[in-house]
């Protein structure tokens, strides 16, 4: 008999607020920068204002020679003491991957490339003092853009010869998963339909809340980093991987970290810069980044052309689906950058279940910020190539976007279904999860006003978006990782200990950023135990504290990471038991464990598994062939990815004078299995809808001709904020499909909102003025592309966007009081 079988569930789908809330809005927490210790130094980076150049000389003898500057080192005085930033994630075997110095001596391949670092008694003495360094540059042409790379008339990294990085390929024939896509195309070219089309997925910066910031402390047997980091544990295994200092002597700390979303899942330069600082000089040294040097230096996210042929018979059933991408990788193959193209490769087909696939990815270099993670990382861009081909499909095909969606997805009684793409997924009801997105969003009605509104020509006229989606997340299980060759497992840790109180001490490999797992995993152990919420504590983020873990990314922390507490906590249920059998004198099967209590059946005897734990403290009483502990450790490495689906529904006003867009409904309804808290899930399918509407409307990082990020600030790059956005209608299927990849039935939703809703928007936008011809629309929609193919369709031309151009933030772009436009 398991802990929760007897007893109603007391904790999972509770609205609990977050413990962690309350020092996180006040800021009274451990922030990275906030730590000072005893004589800490300060640092100051000087980075390279040229996109690709050769390094003459660095004059640092006036920066050393101000108040309070202690040294400057340059990439020639650190030599191979820096060691190189490492790429864990080769995805060929003959992938060239350029040489990463976190500090180079002689030659800078983006703008913003660290070339001197400047270690001052103040912060405000280094960054004086950095203004100081004179450094000569001889400027070498740059390339910039994937279409210049791909050329490779100039290179990026001249030492390599090629800008091509990697071509990585899937073919569904080969892999013995489907046919031959060519012949699809083929028939669909004589004798069905074929749609081809170019995206293009803009370039994205993560702009978590929090810069990043690290302190290394070098003076005690540990050398102690606290980083602003979403993978302590990898960022440890990766110091002592390249320091040769042994993990052993490492203690990684990610205290409070202000949001990540993938853009901290990385191991960066600064942070083996301040490492070797603070072990030069003996001293705990700070560095914390500027804004300015955030969006210019810390990685950036997407940057791909989608080449796409989807074939079909003619009523609209896909028969192929083949996949180019190209992928700016920057300047440099990071952590696992040039995987995340290829982490899409299994998602391009999406809930469907076309029979010939073909995916080939080309990643290539070029002089700007280095690309990888990014919310979704892979996944969005998938989702957003096959939802606007479905859209396409549909209106070649006549018939409501939603129909063709229904006529090529996976049947609910077809799961188990393994996909074109090699996958297994185990469960979806993509028939529930739709009926329930149409009915809340009010689809027949809006529809019907979309047809008025073109019956009568208004101005602004309404589009209504869909995008369906699911995902493999909850990376992942460890076997599948090392068959990509990636360099590490997906495997996870946790711990329960039962403490002399009575109160209990959860420690997790997972390291929450924003996420709530403190509060969440509460809930789970506190379920499961049948202890009070309260008296649960989770502790994460700390190589010491948690020994083995593998960090927050790819929705995986609940997954991966909160099956590994159930066993923790099973194991210690199994423990406790035997004590108690011992204690009450009944035979172990004789006993039922139900709110925390393990009483002998038919009697009203029992002891409290709290009682259990002081009993374990004591030592007065306990068996013979007991060890006198009764927590537990248990790691879990899943044998399967998670796969959430959903369908969200967007309608969007489109004034077709002015090309200005304002977002009128957006409703998501999503299986994400057994919702632990409600509260939190909102939360996050919130703020991923928003960063996945930002894409489709606002967000661009726009580098120029020479490579110098011209969206570097917050004035030109469109983060937007609550005041932006519109209140969204978030909800779950009722009856969560079986999800058999962990035992508490969840899905992981930390990506959700973000994969599905850019399609959603951007087809809604489409849709809108597809009557009058408009078939694309480039991303970001703003006001200007917007007017601007509507223009080119109505004069007869093409429906190209025109080429790229600063976005800019519309009034009340996303704003609930939307006007209805008609008659306008
Ligand atoms: N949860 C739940 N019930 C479910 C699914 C999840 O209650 N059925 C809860 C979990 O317990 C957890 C949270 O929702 O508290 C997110 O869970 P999960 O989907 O497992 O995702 P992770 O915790 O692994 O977080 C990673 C994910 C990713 S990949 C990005 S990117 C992202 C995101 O989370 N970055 C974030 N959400 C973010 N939220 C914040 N505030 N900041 C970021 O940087």
């Amino acid at each position: 008999m398991t802990a929760t079988q007897d007893r109603p569930a007391a904790e999972i789908g509770k609205d609990r607020r977050r413990k962690e809330d309350q020092r996180l809005i006040t800021g009274r927490t451990r922030w990275t920068d906030n730590i000072t210790l005893p004589g800490m130094l300060h640092l100051a980076m000087v980075r390279s204002p040229f996109a690709h150049a050769t390094i003459t000389s660095i004059d640092v003898e006036a920066a050393k020679a101000s108040r309070n500057v202690v040294t400057v080192l340059t990439g020639k005085d650190f030599g191979d003491e820096l060691g190189v930033n490492i790429n864990a994630w080769p995805i060929t075997p003959d992938q060239k991957t350029p040489t990463h110095s976190p500090m180079p001596a002689d030659r800078v391949a983006f703008a913003g490339e660290v070339v001197a670092v400047v270690v001052a008694r103040s912060a405000a003495a280094a960054r004086d003092a950095a203004e100081l360094v004179d450094v000569e540059y001889d400027e070498l042409p740059a390339v910039i853009g994937i279409k210049k790379a791909l050329e490779d008339s100039v290179l990026a990294h001249p030492d390599l010869g090629t800008n091509k990085s990697a071509l990585w390929v899937f073919d569904s024939q080969e892999a013995g998963t489907g046919s031959d896509v060519e012949d699809a195309i083929g028939r669909a070219r004589t004798d069905g339909i074929l749609i081809e089309r170019e995206y293009r997925q803009q370039r994205l910066i993560p702009a978590f809340m929090e810069p990043r910031s690290v302190v290394v402390d070098p003076t005690g047997e540990q050398i102690t980093m606290w980083s602003a980091t979403q993978i302590p544990h990898i960022l440890r295994f990766a110091l002592a991987a390249t320091t040769g200092v042994p993990e052993s002597k490492i203690r990684v700390i990610a205290p409070d970290v202000g949001g990540g979303f993938g853009g901290k899942l990385q191991t960066t330069p600064e942070e083996f810069i301040a490492w070797a600082v603070a072990r030069r000089t003996g001293k705990p040294v700070k560095y914390t980044e500027t804004r300015s040097e955030s969006l210019m230096s810390a990685h950036h996210g997407r940057d791909q052309v989608q080449t796409l042929t989807l074939a079909a018979e003619k009523d609209g059933t896909v028969t192929g689906f083949k996949v180019h991408l190209d992928a700016d990788l920057g300047a440099y193959i990071s952590l696992v950058g040039g995987g995340i193209p290829v982490l899409g490769a299994f998602m391009f087909n999406a809930i469907y279940k076309f029979p010939a696939y073909r995916f080939e990815c080309q990643t290539v270099l070029t002089n700007t910020t280095w690309t990888d993670a990014y919310r979704g990382a892979g996944r969005p861009e998938a989702t957003y190539a096959i939802e606007r081909m479905m859209d396409e499909l549909a209106a070649e095909v006549g018939v409501d976007p939603l129909e063709i969606r229904e006529r090529n997805w996976i049947k609910h009684e077809e799961f188990p279904f393994t996909t074109v793409a090699g996958l297994e997924y185990d469960s979806g009801n993509y028939e529930q999860a739709t009926a329930q997105a149409k009915e809340v969003f009010g689809y027949d009605a809006l529809r019907a006003e979309q047809k008025e509104r073109r019956e009568r020509g208004d101005r602004v006229q309404l589009g209504i978006g869909v995008s369906t989606f699911t995902e493999m997340c909850g990376l992942a299980p460890s076997r599948v990782l090392g068959s990509l060759d990636y360099g590490a497992g997906g495997w996870e840790h946790a711990g329960v200990r039962m403490l002399a109180t009575g109160k209990v001490e959860v420690v997790t490999g997972t390291s929450a950023h924003g996420q709530g797992h403190e509060t969440a995993f509460s809930q789970i152990v506190a379920d499961r135990l049948g202890v009070p919420f309260e008296d649960v504590e989770v502790l994460h983020g700390d190589t010491q504290v948690a020994h083995r873990g593998l960090d927050t990314y790819g929705s995986r922390s609940l997954v991966v990471g909160g099956e590994a507490l159930v066993k923790a906590v099973d194991k210690v249920i199994d423990k406790a038991r035997h004590l108690a059998s011992h204690l009450l004198e009944a035979n172990r099967d004789d006993l039922d464990f139900s709110g925390g209590r393990f009483t002998v059946r038919g009697t009203d005897q029992g002891v409290a598994i709290q009682e259990l734990a002081t009993a374990t403290f004591t030592g007065h009483n306990y068996p013979d062939d007991m060890e006198l502990s009764i927590d537990a450790e248990a790691t879990y490495d899943p044998v399967n990815f998670n796969y959430p689906h959903g369908t969200h529904l967007c309608a969007m006003e489109v004034d077709t004078e002015t090309g200005a867009v304002k977002m009128r409904k957006y409703t998501c309804c999503d299986d994400i299995g057994t919702i632990i808290n409600p509260l939190i899930v909102a939360g996050q399918v919130h703020g991923g809808l928003v960063q996945g509407i930002a894409q489709a409307l606002w967000e661009e990082a726009v580098h120029d001709e020479a490579g110098t990020l011209v969206s570097g600030s917050f004035v030109d790059y469109l983060l937007p904020t609550s005041a932006d956005t519109i209140s969204f209608d978030v909800v779950h299927v009722n009856d969560p499909s079986v999800c058999t990849t962990n035992s508490l039935g969840t899905k992981g939703v930390g990506e959700a909102g973000t994969i599905a809703s850019t399609p959603a928007v951007v087809n809604a936008v489409v849709d809108a003025v597809r009557h009058l011809g408009v078939s694309d629309i480039q991303m970001p929609c703003t006001p200007e592309r917007v007017w601007r193919a509507i223009e080119d369709s109505r004069a007869g031309g093409a429906t190209e966007t025109p080429p790229d151009a600063m976005p800019h933030f519309q009034e009340g772009a996303l704003n609930q009081d939307s006007t209805d436009g008609a008659g306008q």
